[in-house]
Parts: C-alpha cells; sequence; structure tokens
C-alpha cells in the first residue's frame, strides 16, 4: 500500500485516522507535500483497531461525520441513529479512495523518533522500517485514545488460553460458542461488548471495579426530528456545531438543578434520557457539573433506572456508581447491559470487595475463589491523550524530549503546539476540547487551524514556528482554571490520567467548551499570531 515515498516532504502526518485523511487531503489541496506514516495496513485509526463486538460510536451518525465537503455529505448515507465500527471504518475506507488519499499513505509504518535539525530547521524522522525522511513540519494524528493500557493485574502474562484486548480484536472476530468467558474492566468498551459476548458464551464473568453510568442508546433509524434540522438547512446546522459547547448543535440550559423543584427534575431528566444521546444527558442542568448536589439528582435518577431493570437488587446496587460524580467519567452509551445481569449464565464480580489475587494458567484468582476459563478479554482503557504522542521519540530545540518536559504533565498552547518544538502540531492534542467534544469537530477545527497557519507561515516568507513560553503558560493556567471549578477532577478517570499507574494526575482535555476554544483559537489569528515566534527569511515576528 502507499505510493512513491518523497525522503523530504512540507509536512509529516503521524497517523491516518480522521484527523490524519483530512490532514492530508486539506494540505495537499494548499500546495504542500506530505506524508502520512501509520502503523496499521489501513486507513480508520480508532476504527481500525476497536473491532470488538458491539463497537458503536457513542456520538450520533447526524453529526460524527465530516462536514469539510458537502458533496460528500450528500454521497454517504448513514444507516443508523449511532454507526458501528464496521461502517465507521468503511466510511474512512471511503473518504480516502474518493480523495485518492492512500498514495501518500505509508502503512505498517510506526514512528519511532522524530528530532528537531536545528541547523537545517527540519525534523528529521525514524520509522520502524528504517526509513528515513525529514519534513519541515510534524503533525501529530495520533489519536487520543489509541494506546491501550498494558493490564496491570497480578499474574496478567501467566494465562495459558486466548487473551483478546478490546482495542486490538483479531480481524477475523472470535467465536465464543460454548466458552466461559472472563471480561475485565467496565468502561465503554466492557459496556458495549458484554451483551453480546454474553450472548454467546456458556458463561460470562464480568470483573468490575468501578460501576459505570451507561445509558440506553436507544439504536436503530435516525429519529425525524433529528434529521429535519440537518435537511432544512445543512449549512446553519454544521455551522451550529461549530458554535456549540460539545460539537453538536444544542442549547444550553439555564436552569440549575440545586434551584429548581422535583417536578422539574424529573421532566427534565426523563426528556433527556429518552433521547438516548450523551450530550442532554450531561446538561439535564446547567450546574450539575459543578455543584455535587445538583450532579446527585442525575445520578440519583440513573441509578433509580439501573434497579428497575436488574431483577437482583444485590446485582443493581453493584452495578450503581456511588464514588464519582455524573460525568466525570465520560457517561456510556449501551443496548440492553443492564438486562444482561438478568441472564443466568452471567455473574458480575465486585473487585472493590474481592480483587484478583492473580490471573493463573487456568483462570482468575479472586477472594480465595479459582476461576477457569476458556478465554479472558481485556477491557481495561487506554493511556489516553498523552500515551500515542510520547510513545515517539520527540526531542525539540537542545535536545529537550516532549516526554521529558511532560513528566509532571502535558504543557501546551492551546493543545496544539508546545514551547521548545518548533513547527510541532497536535491535533486534539491535551489542551484541548477534543475527548469532551463530537471529535469530527474538533478534528475538523485543529486541521484547518493549523493548515492556515502554514500558509500564512509560507506567505508571510517565514519558516518556523513556536509558542511563547508566556503564552503557553497563560494557556495552562487558564485551562486548569477551568477545570478545578468543575467535578471532573474529583474522578480517578483517564480525563485526569488515573487510569495508568504512575501517570500524573492532571485534567488532561480543555473543559471550557468548544465554542469558547474556537473562539480563543480564532482571536490568535485576529491578533497577528499572538503568543506565536515565527521566524524565516523574511525575519522575526512575535505578538
Ligand atoms: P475505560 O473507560 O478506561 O474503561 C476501562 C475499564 O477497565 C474501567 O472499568 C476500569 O476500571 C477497568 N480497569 C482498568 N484497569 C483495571 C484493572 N487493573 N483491574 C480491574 N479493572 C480495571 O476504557 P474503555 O476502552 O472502556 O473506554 C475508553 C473510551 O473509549 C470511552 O470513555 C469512550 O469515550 C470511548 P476503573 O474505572 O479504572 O476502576
Amino acid at each position: 500500500a502507499g505510493g512513491a515515498r518523497a525522503a523530504d516532504v512540507d509536512v509529516v502526518v503521524v497517523g491516518a485516522g480522521f484527523a490524519g485523511l483530512y490532514l492530508l487531503h486539506k494540505l495537499r489541496g494548499l500546495g504542500f507535500r506530505v506524508q502520512v506514516l501509520e502503523t496499521a495496513d489501513d486507513v480508520g485509526g480508532t476504527w481500525y483497531w476497536n473491532r470488538y463486538p458491539g463497537a458503536r460510536c457513542d456520538i450520533p451518525t447526524t453529526d460524527y461525520t465530516y462536514s469539510f465537503d458537502p458533496a460528500l455529505e450528500t454521497a454517504w448515507t448513514w444507516s443508523e441513529k449511532y454507526a458501528t465500527q464496521p461502517e465507521i471504518l468503511r466510511y474512512a475506507q471511503f473518504v480516502a479512495d474518493r480523495y485518492d488519499l492512500r498514495r501518500d499513505i505509508q502503512f505498517n509504518t510506526k514512528v519511532e523518533a522524530a528530532h528537531w535539525d536545528a541547523a537545517a530547521n527540519r525534523w528529521r524522522i525514524r520509522t520502524s522500517t528504517d526509513a528515513k525522511l525529514s519534513a519541515q513540519h510534524l503533525v501529530m494524528a495520533s489519536g487520543c485514545l489509541s494506546v491501550p493500557k498494558t493490564p496491570d493485574i497480578p499474574g496478567a502474562g501467566r494465562f495459558q488460553g486466548p487473551v483478546y484486548s478490546t482495542g486490538r480484536w483479531p480481524h477475523q472476530g472470535v467465536d465464543f460458542t460454548g466458552q466461559r468467558v472472563a471480561v475485565i474492566g467496565t468502561g465503554s468498551s466492557g459496556i458495549q461488548s458484554i451483551p453480546l459476548i454474553a450472548e454467546q458464551a456458556a458463561q460470562l464473568t464480568v470483573f468490575q471495579r468501578t460501576p459505570n453510568y451507561s445509558i440506553p442508546a436507544g439504536n436503530g433509524p435516525v429519529a425525524p426530528e433529528r434529521r429535519a434540522p440537518l435537511e432544512a438547512n445543512r449549512d446553519a446546522y454544521r455551522l451550529a456545531a461549530k458554535w456549540s459547547r460539545a460539537g453538536v448543535p444544542s442549547e444550553p440550559t439555564q436552569i440549575y438543578g440545586r434551584y429548581s423543584p422535583p417536578d422539574v427534575h424529573a421532566e427534565r431528566f426523563e426528556a433527556a434520557w429518552k433521547t438516548g444521546e450523551l450530550i442532554p444527558i450531561l446538561g439535564v442542568f446547567a450546574d450539575q457539573i459543578l455543584f455535587p448536589d445538583s450532579n446527585a439528582i442525575v445520578a440519583g435518577k440513573v441509578r433509580e433506572k439501573i434497579r428497575a431493570v436488574v431483577h437482583n437488587p444485590e446485582t443493581a446496587e453493584l452495578l450503581s456508581p456511588k464514588d464519582h460524580h455524573f460525568g466525570t467519567k465520560r457517561p456510556c452509551l449501551d443496548t440492553g447491559y443492564y438486562q444482561t445481569y438478568n441472564r443466568p449464565n452471567v455473574r458480575l464480580v465486585d473487585l472493590r470487595r474481592q480483587p484478583i489475587t492473580s490471573i493463573t494458567e487456568t483462570g482468575i484468582d479472586v477472594g480465595g475463589e479459582s476461576m477457569r476459563f476458556d478465554a479472558i478479554v481485556y477491557a481495561t482503557g487506554f493511556d489516553a491523550m498523552t500515551g500515542a504522542i510520547v510513545a515517539v521519540d520527540i526531542t525539540g530545540r537542545d535536545g529537550v524530549t516532549l516526554k521529558g518536559k511532560w513528566a509532571a504533565g502535558p504543557i501546551t498552547y492551546l493543545g496544539l503546539m508546545s514551547v521548545g518544538f518548533p513547527n510541532f502540531f497536535m491535533v486534539t492534542g491535551p489542551g484541548s476540547p477534543s475527548v469532551l467534544s463530537n471529535m469530527m469537530v474538533s478534528i475538523e477545527q485543529h486541521v484547518d487551524w493549523i493548515s492556515d497557519c502554514l500558509v500564512r507561515l509560507r506567505s508571510d516568507g517565514l519558516s518556523t514556528i513556536e509558542p511563547t513560553p508566556q503564552a503557553e503558560a497563560g494557556w495552562m493556567q487558564h485551562s486548569q482554571d477551568c477545570a478545578a471549578i468543575t467535578l471532573f477532577p474529583s474522578a480517578d478517570s483517564w480525563y485526569m490520567g488515573a487510569n495508568v499507574p504512575g501517570k500524573p494526575r492532571v485534567f488532561l482535555p480543555y473543559v471550557g467548551g468548544v465554542d469558547a476554544y474556537r473562539k480563543a483559537c480564532d482571536e490568535v489569528v485576529a491578533r497577528g499570531d499572538l503568543g506565536l515566534r515565527r521566524s524565516g527569511p523574511a525575519g522575526e515576528r512575535c505578538n
């Protein structure tokens, strides 16, 4: 796969998921020579790897779709409210074909190192295929949830039977018929796959450390009321998404949970619940992510829903989250998740009460009991947001590594760039709204911003760009201030880096909203590349 390799290009892009594909298309159209490097043997990123049963997007297809080309929007029709992984992967392949992208993507190639060559003002890039190439600019489009966490469980390597990870699922699929299966982890990947594995397996045992909040997705055809605004005026709908809080058009409520009566609570909660969408349920009240008492109204009502479905009261209790506020870990969307625990072949093991002593050759030892399994599934999550970036040995000016600079947490300007790393960009990097938003909207905004930035640099006769320390410190302060007034920092979530042992505990995304963030990025441009030092043959400029 892939076409002839230019050893020296204008831009190297790491990753051929939705970010990398759009970057390639956009930059190519602007006359840049681009080389995309991709570990997998095809496009798709997240949707290439996460092939576990039941894998679906949690943003509706009306919104989780590219909008940069109106003709693309009419050329592709999504089949359901929430797309399955195979359909999203087909879409990525369709986009790659339509814009002839594969000829500039080198597949089966892992980027190992990128070093800034200050004498040449270029990035020198080393890959697993031993190819060496150089580029004026380096863009990480390597995804936010792309490096699965190594199982931090005693005896993890001992099991002799097949072991699967939801984030690295075999392409040919897995048949669990007649088997005793263990699933470890009850985040989104666990919650989506458990109902389907339970239907197939002879016995399924779910190992749960922290119960999550999940709401029924209500999947099916796209509802007419969701289709209508898009069909009435697609441009207006997409524009509203760009200037919305989370990348899906919605009118944020002004109603506070703590100041409104129980009938309003019930009415607003039920209406949000019925949509089967994350953004309404995360926005039942204006203050639910700010104050525990308001949050508790929503959390309590989700727990009531769980109790209403799960027959065994003890199991219902175990499945009800208690130690984190609603929304401080990303809630899940499910199809029959809680119902699965009413099946006779499904057992829930509470790891808070009985931690895993060890994984053994034949199964899992827990609380003095040795359980035998035919297969183990890890649904244990990712080294989110920073994992894929620091996995590459990125060395900037004066031998400083990004990993070293970020040892106490990622430091960025707008989640886009980092001081000491000239001509280095990240799409949906830490410090940007990314994982708190509709990724498609955030990806397009970043790609457009980076592309425009490179065009300005070129037309201004400049060759290097880097943020100033003041601008970076200012963004970090603002970003942390925004997080500090919310309940997010209280949870042991992957947003906080708390799911990976030893990872610094800092809130990784920007919580101020897609709209506020876009405004900040636009203002940087309007004020003459504010906070950016740009230099080259035409001199040096810094605002
Ligand atoms: P998540 O959401 O990080 O979930 C991982 C799950 O695995 C979660 O329940 C963890 O419990 C559990 N886990 C992790 N490590 C262990 C160990 N050592 N022992 C027991 N249980 C463990 O990852 P997902 O892949 O499900 O979803 C990631 C995102 O993808 C999701 O938010 C959506 O945006 C799409 P914990 O909560 O840490 O106690």
